[in-house]
């Protein structure tokens, strides 16, 4: 009896067991393949390829491009995919394949605090010349800028859009891109310049064209989301001496996914590379509770508008700068030290596309340095020694002349940089390098007659204070694998003998320079003298010994034991004697 209740019961839990089972298996495959289904389906709107005709997108319906989506598009299957998705991240050092696949105007996802969805503006707003300059842009990225600006402004807002093709050399670009305006955006207006400009330059041209009262400069990568005009133009309406500059989102290069930036604002460092800087406490509790404009030190450079005429009497760009880099610092001081101001409107929402490099070349080395040294040399006073402190190599870089823009600061009567600093960004104030026991500080190197002729300063063994021992590589010929190791010192030793130049790099056996690039891997090794920063050693007193000292990170050179064949690395700079060395001179 109990036999027969025990299997029965053990029978009732197995079949009601399978049928739980089956039923949660039917359950899950069916919203499975619902979902798959859905995101797999082909749709018209998004996988046309956009660039032949303009879609319209009803966003409502639309739901926004999440990951999932994204991913099952960008999908590499065939090897022709792979083909297209090398060739297109080569060009343009973003996923070209799958941005060719999106529509011209996706769904973005709305990302403004709640405060900007209730706000309202006059309707009386300037009307805006949008400026996008180019440089061998892909098509799609560049339609899809153009798109989102003329689908998601008030057309009335929009008093033209001006493209500046900056001598681009691709196909569709140079032969088509005039037909497909005219058919497709007539408010848009084509320019070409006669040789390459670089993009300062090229701003200029299509500012000098332009004839609506706010200029609105935009990168040729961007997408607009919702809202996104009225907010620049009432703060430049406001007092035609600020200039406004959207929050800047993130289009992913790769994934091409939207993402919200936070609240930050722009600032420096003594590099003179742009950087991210947080709210204060304060700053950050009055923008979520108004969601108003905020005051930004720098701007990033590419997305902002700015009054027409105040463009112009504020003297534009400097037009000795070229191709890229550095005129965002230059405008963003001398708006501030000549009497305006530049806010962050956090109501205003641009997505561009953030690329990991950039993959057009310049006519001319290192246009970033060039610009700056302009920059510096014309705004930056007394405080430029930290520039150079930071940047040693630059002193010997030629950048032309600058007494037109001296002249411009002083017909402006502009401020000097240490109100800049005491006023606009205190925070960098605190933050001065220190240039005490700096061994080249004041001490201005010969010339150089070209910029690849050495001139060696000193020469002898790098004595390392920690162990006694020299540093040397076992390798002086280029090879991954030269990497720098402890060794007893022997002044007859070639692969002992270190040269410092006047560039300020430490060169083995007079060849091969000492190189730390963190991205490359854990230790220092040799490479081929290149004069990046990564080669760059800045001597620093410490008590008997001294510190080798990378600028570019602002880490000191360290080994990794005390015994013959200990390896060498960097480290955040500190009393070790393990990162203390000598330079002893055993020929002279
Ligand atoms: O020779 C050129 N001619 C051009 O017309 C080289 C470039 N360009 C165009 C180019 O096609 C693009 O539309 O100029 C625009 C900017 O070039 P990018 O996209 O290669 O520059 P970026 O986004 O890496 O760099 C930022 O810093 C630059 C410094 O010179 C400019 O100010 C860019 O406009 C600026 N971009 C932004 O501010 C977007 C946010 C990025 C950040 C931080
Ligand atoms: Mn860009």
């Amino acid at each position: 009896m109990m036999r027969v209740k025990r299997s029965r019961l053990i029978l009732a839990l197995v079949i009601f067991g399978s049928s739980f089972w089956v039923m949660l298996y039917w359950n899950f495959a069916s919203i499975y393949a619902r979902h798959r289904n859905h995101h797999l389906r082909p749709r018209k709107d998004i996988i046309d390829l956009a660039l032949d005709s303009p879609l319209q997108i009803d966003e409502e319906k639309d739901e926004p491009y999440n990951e999932f989506f994204l991913k099952r598009l960008g999908e590499i299957v065939t090897e022709e995919d792979q083909r297209n998705y090398d060739s297109g991240f080569h060009s343009h050092a973003f996923n070209q394949m799958l941005s060719d696949k999106l529509s011209l105007q996706r769904p973005l996802p709305d990302v403004r605090l709640q405060k900007c969805k209730d706000k309202k503006y006059p309707e009386d707003l300037p009307t805006a010349s949008v400026i996008i300059c180019f440089y061998n842009e892909a098509k799609s990225t560049l339609l899809r800028t153009v798109n989102t600006v003329v689908e998601r402004s008030p057309a009335y807002l929009i008093h033209e859009i001006i493209l500046v093709d900056d001598y681009s050399d691709l196909d569709f670009l140079k032969h088509d891109l005039q037909n497909h305006m005219q058919n497709n955006f007539p408010q848009v207006k084509l320019l070409r310049t006669s040789e390459r400009q670089g993009l300062i330059r090229a701003r200029m041209v299509g500012a000098r064209e332009a004839s609506g009262e706010v200029l609105l400069f935009l990168d040729s990568h961007c997408e607009v989301n919702v809202g996104w005009l009225e907010p620049l133009l009432f703060a430049v309406r406001n007092d035609p001496h600020t200039v406004s500059v959207p929050i800047i989102d993130i289009v992913n290069s790769d994934t091409f996914l939207y993402e919200a930036s936070g609240l930050v604002k722009g600032g420096f460092n003594w590099g003179m590379h742009y950087q991210w800087d947080p709210l204060t406490e304060d700053e950050m509790k009055e923008v979520l509770k108004t969601a108003e404009p905020f005051k930004s030190p720098t701007m990033a450079g590419g997305l902002f508008a700015m009054n027409r005429l105040y463009f112009q009497t504020l003297g534009e760009y400097d037009s000795g700068m070229d191709v890229w880099g550095g005129e965002n610092l230059e405008l963003s001081f001398r708006i501030w030290q000549c009497g305006g101001q530049l806010v962050i409107v956090p109501c205003s929402r641009v997505g561009h596309i953030f690329r990991k490099r950039r993959p057009y070349g310049a006519p001319k080395h290192d246009t970033f340095t060039r610009n700056t040294l302009r920059m510096v040399h014309v705004w930056t006073d007394e405080y430029k020694k930290y520039y150079f402190h930071v940047n040693p190599r630059a002193e010997t870089v030629e950048y032309g002349n600058i007494s037109e823009r001296v002249q411009l600061r002083e017909q402006l009567k502009c401020k000097s940089f240490k109100w800049y600093l005491e006023n606009v960004y205190p925070e960098q104030l605190h933050k001065l390098p220190n240039l005490e026991n700096l061994r080249y500080d004041n001490q201005k190197p010969e010339k150089f007659e070209s910029q690849f002729k050495t001139v060696t300063r000193a020469k002898g063994l790098l004595k390392h204070a920690g162990s006694g021992l020299c540093v040397q590589s076992e390798k002086t010929e280029y090879d991954k694998r030269a990497l720098l190791t402890l060794a007893v010192c022997n002044n007859a030793e070639h692969k002992q003998v270190w040269y410092e130049t006047e560039q300020k790099d430490m060169r083995l056996a007079n060849i091969l320079c000492m190189d730390r690039d963190p991205d490359a891997g854990p230790y220092a090794r040799l490479m081929k003298c290149n004069g990046s920063k990564a080669q760059t050693w800045v001597w620093i007193k410490k008590n008997t010994h001294s510190q080798l000292v990378s600028p570019g990170t602002s880490e000191c050179l360290v080994t990794t034991g005390v015994d013959p064949g200990a390896l060498l690395t960097t480290g955040s700079c500190g009393d070790s004697l393990l990162m203390q060395f000598s330079f002893t001179q055993p020929f002279q």
